[in-house]
């Protein structure tokens, strides 16, 4: 207990946009004649924009010239952007507000690890950027998860030790990062984390801070 910091990460636990996610590689990945489900999807949770794109070339046993990769890169993206224009802070997922607000009020430092390059705009766009002393994003890191990289730099830059923070994650990729820097490990909202976390919760409105204060 005497955590000082929470670090989370944002796609599925601030936010949901991983079905903006699947349907644009879903898109993207028809352009290369490769089919890709839903199914296929969960394995691209938290993982970075370049590696997912490596995942889906290896499931359709594809090779492609740099130039083309880096088109279907940006074609991906651009179609994620077009699908999260109406973003707002009406898509905060259900407790994140009051969790936010209830770890400022009690003076815990609050930190975000996410893979996602869009991470920055999106955080103005859910009104809630102002609430970090940190932000590490898929810009700022050279390990992506299930290397620590991304929740270490964010312990740093906090002068913490990962000792003393949580991190709230609800990807596989993003759990054994956590775990892999010696963080505590909270899964969210998926249940194929249940064993894999130190702890687990349905939803953040299940989350109490008293408990790890
Ligand atoms: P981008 P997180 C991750 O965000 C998503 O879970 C993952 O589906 C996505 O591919 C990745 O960000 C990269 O996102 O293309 O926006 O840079 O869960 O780590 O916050
Ligand atoms: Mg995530």
């Amino acid at each position: 207990m005497g955590y000082r910091a929470l670090l989370f990460d944002l796609d599925g636990v601030i936010v949901s946009t991983e079905k903006n996610h699947f349907h644009a590689w879903k898109k993207t990945a028809s352009q290369l004649g490769i089919s890709f489900s839903e199914k296929d999807n969960e394995a691209l949770k938290g993982v970075n924009r370049v590696d997912s794109l490596k995942h889906i070339l290896a499931l359709g046993k594809r090779i492609v010239l740099d130039e083309e990769f880096e088109a279907l890169l940006h074609f991906k993206n651009e179609e994620y952007l077009s699908s999260i224009e109406d973003l707002c802070i009406k898509d905060l997922l259900p407790g994140v507000f009051d969790l936010l607000n209830l770890a400022k009020n009690k003076g815990f430092n609050i930190g975000l690890g996410s893979s996602s390059k869009n991470a920055p705009m999106i955080l103005e766009r859910l009104e809630i950027a102002a609430y970090f002393d940190v932000a590490i994003d898929g810009n700022g890191v050279t390990r992506p998860k299930p290397d620590p990289e991304v929740f270490l730099n964010g312990a740093k830059r906090l002068g913490l030790s990962p000792s003393e923070c949580l991190v709230f994650e609800d990807a596989q990729s993003g759990i054994q990062a956590a775990k892999a820097g010696g963080f505590f490990a909270i899964g969210v909202g998926n249940p194929w984390l249940i064993g894999l976390a130190d702890d687990y919760y349905n939803s953040l409105t299940e989350f109490s801070l008293e408990r790890y204060a």
